[in-house]
């Protein structure tokens, strides 16, 4: 026997403590692997994929997630009864919680995940910031953990206004509020002091420096046990609402070899910082003249994991398994180049046209894309009702092409071909999207959607004409050129999607 194989752990059945297409596509890495897998489910789960895909199936308690989902004992519980050697927590529900995580190792069982040392430290903000500035990665200008207000005014004085009001136990755009001028600091501490202590239990505030235009750029890094750690490229994911991630790419547009070499050699000293295992992501802010700063870590898989996969090669969830099996991970360097370009886009049960309220009931007809490029993500069936009880989302809709032109006409071409009836879904905001010329252009911040996009309107985009102009001319002239050099197959003058851009070009420019 060598060394690793010494140090590995048997994993022969994993229970998925989730739901919706996550569990589905945890199910689909566990088989590859040849693992059983246990789903576990609410009531309201009883027909869903995740339950009918699983080996075996354990139900958890009513459809509140409070009663299911979120209730750690149950799903040792069902674990143990089911004889699963590992627990795989997903996103959201149990899968940041340092209780949880803790709770699973003292039953014996292997929770897929970071150590519940690391969890801690990044589920505290200012803790998080503190770890990472240690080993020399870059954070917005703030403040020090334990200043009494005097000096909090004081740094921020120094910083300068605006600065942002976070709470340490916030994150994911929780708990955050602009200060634009000292005046104003005592009051919003107070307040934002009381709303963090209502709603996390910790009243704990911290000041930063407000980014202003700021791009919301994460990292994916994987680390296996024996100390090897990784960076596998960025996504961009500057395209959302109200905190809520509606599309990401893979590159970012606005990215360089040598900025992804400094974020990401940054990013892998982030997970030294705090012993990080398993995958696990880094988020930073990024201004207009490319200074980037550390703003939070995600210690758990994320929703917009696909991107990443398909420009790497890499299935995350493996390597997520073979991780915590004790094995050294598969990948050995971090990412120099991505391989072409990938784009998701999240289709939710949410109506766009009326401030994107979800909708309930049953799905009656479900068609959905597929083709070369083409990868959907997914826990829904025709029939299949949606309930009130969990999020929105519905299907991961991800696109992969040669470039970033291909990757956008592959995604509106999967978008024309999805059809989902019986409930209203934000389809139509993706392709309205995928229309603007600001989208096109890869000039993306975070206020677009919210500021300056409308469904209804072909006003999307500031007139400047000329830049429009050429984004456009210089997607579809790479195209063009693919076609010319007979690289895409199937492709002629009739091309819908390449019409409709002309034809909206036609109608702005008359
Ligand atoms: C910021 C910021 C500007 N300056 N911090 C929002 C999510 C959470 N991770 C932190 N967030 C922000 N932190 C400083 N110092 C602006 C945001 C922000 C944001 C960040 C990424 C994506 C969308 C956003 C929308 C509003 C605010």
């Amino acid at each position: 026997m060598n060394s690793s194989e010494q140090s590995q752990t048997s994993i022969k059945k994993v229970l998925i403590a989730n739901r919706g297409e996550i569990a589905v596509r945890i199910i689909r890495a566990c088989r590859d692997l040849g693992i059983k897998t246990v789903a576990v489910y609410s009531d309201a789960d009883r027909a869903s994929l995740h339950v009918r895909y699983a080996d075996e199936a354990v139900h958890i308690g009513p459809p509140p997630p409070r009663e299911s989902y979120l209730v750690g004992e149950k799903i040792i519980e069902a674990a143990r009864k089911s004889g699963a050697d590992a627990i795989h927590p997903g996103y959201g529900f149990l899968s940041e919680r340092e209780w949880f995580a803790q709770a699973v190792a003292d039953e014996g069982i292997i929770f897929i995940g970071p150590p519940p040392s690391a969890i801690a430290t990044m589920g505290d903000k200012q803790s998080a910031r503190e770890a990472v500035k240690k080993y020399g990665v870059p954070v917005v200008p703030g403040t020090e953990p334990g200043m009494r207000d005097d000096e909090i005014l004081a740094a921020a004085q120094e910083i300068g206004f605006p600065v942002m009001v976070k709470a340490a136990a916030g994150g994911g755009g929780k708990g955050m509020r602009g200060v634009y001028s000292a005046e104003e600091l005592p009051d919003a501490l107070a307040m934002a002091r009381r709303e963090a202590e209502g709603a996390f239990g910790d009243g704990t505030v911290y000041l930063e420096k407000m980014i202003i235009g700021a791009r919301h750029i994460e990292f994916q890094v994987l680390a296996d046990m024996h100390g090897n750690t990784i960076h596998l490229g960025e996504r961009e994911c500057s395209i959302q609402r109200r905190h809520q991630k509606l599309v990401e790419e893979s590159p970012s547009p606005f990215m360089d070899s040598d900025l992804r070499r400094r974020m990401g050699e940054a990013a892998v000293l982030a997970a030294q910082s705090v012993g990080y295992v398993n995958a696990g992501t880094i988020e930073y802010l990024v201004d207009k003249d490319k200074n980037f700063y550390f703003m939070e870590m995600n210690t758990r898989l994320q929703v917009e994991h696909p991107v990443t996969e398909l420009v790497t090669g890499i299935d995350l969830v493996k390597e997520q398994v073979r991780i915590a099996r004790g094995r050294r991970m598969g990948p050995t360097e971090s990412l120099t180049e991505p391989k072409g370009w990938a784009m998701e886009c999240r289709i939710n049960a949410e109506d766009p046209y009326n401030n994107f309220l979800p909708s309930v009931g049953q799905i009656t007809t479900l068609n959905v894309p597929s083709g070369p490029g083409v990868r959907v993500d997914s826990g829904v069936y025709a029939g299949y009702s949606i309930t009130p009880y969990y999020d929105s989302m519905i299907a991961k809709l991800i696109c992969w092409g040669d470039d970033r032109p291909e990757a956008i006409l592959r995604m509106r071409s999967a978008l024309e071909e999805f059809t989902i009836m019986g409930v209203k879904h934000n389809v139509p905001f993706h392709q309205n999207l995928l229309n603007s010329f600001t989208f096109i252009a890869g000039r993306l911040d975070t206020k677009f959607v919210e500021e300056r996009f409308s469904m209804t309107t072909y006003e999307n985009d500031p007139d400047e004409g000329e830049l429009e102009t050429a984004a456009i001319a210089a997607t579809l002239y790479a195209h063009r050129q693919r076609q010319l050099a007979g690289q895409v197959v199937g492709r002629n003058e009739r091309d819908t999607s390449n019409w409709k851009w002309l034809s909206r070009w036609e109608r702005v420019h008359r």
